[in-house]
């Protein structure tokens, strides 16, 4: 079966509206025949041939292994992967002194502590959920992308000039960022961020049981300098968050507004809420001194019982997740999850909550009931929303208007369709969906279970994402697309607005230590230097890469020294990447065209030692090598 024909019976499993069963029997075949031209012409859209490019970037997520990738749509090539809270064997991310720095100056002195006491100086796990675009007026910009760490309360910002991670702070006094959205308008501005985890304000260990002492907090981070403006202390957990057209409210779901324990607690309401936040509400408070400073933050009281002009709670069925912002800049959906229901914000309601303190239920203007187990939704730009199902696995096609009219007493049905998706979708995401700038092509399902959409690879399974072409009334899955653990969310970014350089420039920041100590050292980083440069018991070796070698050949230092190899790429050649390997020393780094790239080491094993490059460079790129000579201490 050649490639195109598996796409056509992908789609005819969507079109039959495949269960489990419903998918086996696709299987056979039987569906590529059933295909109308229409549906093929879909399917081949999504098919790219090679050479040919996609016409979006998708940021991805994953989860547990702590990275942001880059596909391809429509084609879901995985494209790159860049490390931000993981470690990288390929790259030398979490061990290249630059990446050391990324990693470490953002964490706070009590975590540096407790990791300097596990013989650690950073972490090596994190749990990305959000990937983020920075925005300008109400679209992406291209500058950043920013992303959480639910595993270690931290949010990263990436470069999307090179794709690196820049910045990594850790959030004092929140537990567990989860939810992050940028700013939309003007622009971002801030990255609202919040903490999942309710604790103790003061975390010292005097109190466990004792719930009204525990608080939640939302964190507004300045994107340009990567600093926290201001946090705000809430009632009840924080899940998701997003934010409004106008740069006037932010707007986070709480599961948890009981602020229970335990499973059984935390269920207990039929309501739950989301956390309306007045921007300048807060910022007038911070401005006024109306603030505690804590861990260097000002933090502002924005809780139920505080009154106040910060935030409104507007009660949600039940345990709400996803909160989506829609094109149409006026509406903002609250997915009920354990609630058939979305619920559907009207900004421009919101006013009146602050201004007259009206009920705060009156900016909802629509609760279409949906199926089972609403967790996101998406759009289309053309007035519909796209709302995962996980308890139904489907996605439904709502109009919103229509939702609005049900609500009103009019007696029309807002569901336009509903598609099978395989298995339990949490995110989805479509194409330009989350700016007003939404096109309407592409819709990616982000399903939790693959199940036996692919080969079977032991128990545990990759997730399935599928892209859906929405452009027509009837929504159709004309690709399936396994991913490891475990993308949450993504965006589809028009290529348009990204535009990555192919060689590092020299002065780029990145290495700016590494420049500051061959100026020291009376080292120019790109002539690299002939013989290491000794400090004490501290050894500088400055090398440059040109395929196929290495300015050095050998070079010697002494058993116990402390070693810094800094090598500067000297090729500009896009896509000569060169790195460097010490074996049995557990080092490895990327040094891409006209990069520099360190990492420092104990020489303490004696004798010859081979560094090799370990970037496929050039037709002697098995001959670029050197070695590494260690005296033995008693020499
Ligand atoms: S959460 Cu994962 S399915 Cu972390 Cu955005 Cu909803
Ligand atoms: Cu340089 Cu391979």
């Amino acid at each position: 079966m050649s490639e195109h024909d598996k796409t056509l019976n992908v789609t005819r499993r969507g079109m039959l509206g495949a269960t489990a069963t419903g998918a086996v029997l696709a299987g056979t075949g039987l569906g590529a025949t059933l295909m109308t031209a229409k549906e093929a012409s879909a399917a081949a859209a999504a098919h790219l041939e090679p050479g040919e490019l996609d016409e979006y970037y998708g940021f991805w997520s994953s989860g547990q292994t702590g990275e942001l990738r880059i596909l391809g749509v429509p084609s879901m090539r995985e494209l790159m992967r860049v490390p931000v809270f993981n470690r990288c064997s390929a790259t030398g991310w979490g061990q290249t002194n630059e990446s050391l720095k990324v990693l470490t100056e953002g964490l706070l002195p009590e975590t540096k502590e407790y990791l300097a006491a596990n013989g650690k100086v950073t972490y090596d796990n994190g749990d990305l959920h959000h990937p983020h675009m920075s925005f300008t007026d109400g679209t992406y910009d291209g500058r950043y992308l920013f992303m959480n760490d639910k595993a270690n309360t931290r949010v990263a910002r990436v470069r999307c000039d090179v794709m690196k991670c820049d910045k990594i702070i850790e959030i004092p006094n929140a537990h567990d960022i989860h939810g992050l959205r940028p700013q939309k308008y003007p622009r971002t501005g801030y990255i609202f961020a919040n903490g999942e985890h309710e604790a103790p304000l003061v975390n010292d260990g005097e109190i466990l049981d004792d719930p009204s002492q525990y608080v939640n907090i939302f964190t507004a981070i300045d994107g340009d300098t990567m600093e926290i403006a201001w946090q705000v202390m809430v009632s009840g957990n924080l899940d998701n968050t997003d934010c409004d057209y106008q740069g006037k409210y932010a707007f986070s779901t709480s599961y948890n507004s009981e602020m229970g324990m335990n499973l059984a607690e935390m269920t207990e309401n039929e309501l739950d809420h989301v956390v309306v936040f007045n921007l300048k509400g807060i910022e007038e408070a911070v401005a006024a001194g109306n603030y505690q400073e804590l861990n260097g933050v000002k933090v502002v009281d924005g809780r139920k019982e505080a009154g106040g002009n910060l935030t409104r709670y507007i009660p949600i069925p039940n345990s709400p997740h996803g909160v989506n912002a829609a094109p149409d800049k006026k509406h903002i959906m609250i997915n009920g999850k354990l609630s058939p229901t979305v619920s559907v914000i009207d900004v421009e309601k919101v006013d009146a909550l602050f201004a007259d303190n009206a009920d705060p239920r009156s900016a909802i203007v629509a609760e279409p009931q949906l199926g089972l187990g609403p967790l996101h939704t998406a759009f289309d730009g053309k007035g519909n929303a796209f709302t995962t199902l996980f308890l139904d696995s489907q996605v439904v096609k709502w109009d919103i208007a229509k939702a609005i009219e049900a609500y009103a007493g009019a007696d029309v049905d807002p569901i336009v369709d509903k598609v099978d998706v395989h298995y339990q979708p949490g995110h989805n995401s479509t194409s330009m969906g989350e700016t007003a700038e939404a096109d309407g092509k592409w819709l990616i399902s982000m399903n939790k279970f693959s199940k036996d959409r692919f080969l079977n690879v032991g128990p545990l399974k990759p997730e399935n994402e599928q892209l859906i072409d929405i452009s027509g009334d009837k929504m159709k899955v004309v690709h399936d697309g396994p991913t490891f653990a475990e993308p949450h969310d993504s965006i589809l970014v028009h290529r348009s607005k990204v535009n990555p350089v192919n060689v590092w420039d020299r002065n780029d920041p990145m290495w700016e230590d590494a420049r500051q100590q061959a100026a020291a050292d009376g080292v120019d980083l790109e002539e690299g230097a002939e013989e290491p440069i000794r400090d004490g018991n501290k050894v500088r070796v400055y090398m440059t890469s040109t395929a196929p070698v290495f300015s050095m050949e050998k070079f010697s230092v002494k058993q116990g020294d402390e070693v810094t190899i800094y090598v500067t790429n000297l090729d500009d050649v896009d896509d000569v990447t060169h790195g460097l390997c010490l074996s049995n020393f557990g080092i490895a780094m990327e040094v891409a065209p006209q990069a520099t790239a360190s990492v420092t080491f104990i020489a303490d094993r004696p004798g010859v030692h081979w560094y090799y490059c370990q970037w496929f460079c050039h037709a002697l790129h098995m001959e670029m090598r050197g070695r590494m000579f260690v005296e033995p201490r008693s020499a």
